[in-house]
């Protein structure tokens, strides 16, 4: 049976359609149109308590009876034990790929989360305060991506979990003004994920409805 992910076309929620296509795992999608705030339905409460995309349930969870899943994080590992693709063993890789994992949940996301906001702010004075403070940080954090790739070819050297929720992220790159070409090491990655087939359906997947 398919899993269900309910998701919206964001960044966290491309990083699950990206990882349930490269595991090949059949899925339905559930669209949740965050800005008509259906995150809030309670339905779909009852299985992301903190009103956020993205969740999934699958029906055929570790002791065969269905399960649910929130956090972006918890989802990819989750799928990763699953189908123990993307998901390094070896202990070194496996370590490397929960740092970048967390990396990315803890700062590769809440910071060019706040350019996104701030950057559509219309009083000028908020917009200068915070775009200063958090396009800072995030081409900081872009700089240490960047010394990471220049050191291996994917965040925890074989490509894995951490590289899908990364890239959902560095696919708003424009978004959060930030050029690539600035990043070489990035922007080759970058580069050779969006070139991978499975990434390519993971983001073109709908997950808006039509209007
Ligand atoms: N830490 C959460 C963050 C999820 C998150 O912030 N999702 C956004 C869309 S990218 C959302 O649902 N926003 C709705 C809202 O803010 O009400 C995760 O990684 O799953």
């Amino acid at each position: 049976m398919s899993i269900q992910l309910y998701a919206f076309d964001t960044p966290n929620g491309r990083k699950i359609s990206v990882a349930l296509e490269e595991m090949g795992l059949p899925y339905d999608v559930h669209v949740v149109d965050i800005n008509r705030r259906e995150q809030f339905e309670p339905a779909f409460q009852k299985i992301s308590p903190n009103n956020r995309i993205p969740a999934i349930v699958d029906p055929d969870g570790p002791d065969g009876a269905p399960i649910s899943v929130f956090e972006s994080g918890a989802i990819l590992i989750y799928l990763g034990e699953k189908t123990g693709l993307f998901y390094p063993r070896e202990p070194r890789a496996h370590v490397a790929t929960l740092e970048w994992l967390m990396f990315q949940m803890g700062s590769f996301g809440p910071i060019p989360g706040q350019v996104h906001h701030f950057v559509a702010l219309e009083n000028e004075t908020d917009r200068r305060y915070g775009l200063k403070r958090f396009m800072d940080e995030t081409r900081r954090l872009y700089g240490v991506m960047d010394r990471r790739l220049g050191e291996c070819e994917f965040f925890a050297g074989e490509i894995s979990i951490a590289d899908f929720a990364i890239l959902g992220w560095a696919w708003r790159h424009a978004r959060h003004r930030v050029d690539l070409a600035e990043f070489a090491n990035v922007q080759r990655w970058y580069q050779t994920m969006m070139a991978r087939p499975g990434v390519a359906r993971g983001f073109a997947v709908p997950l808006r409805r039509a209007a």
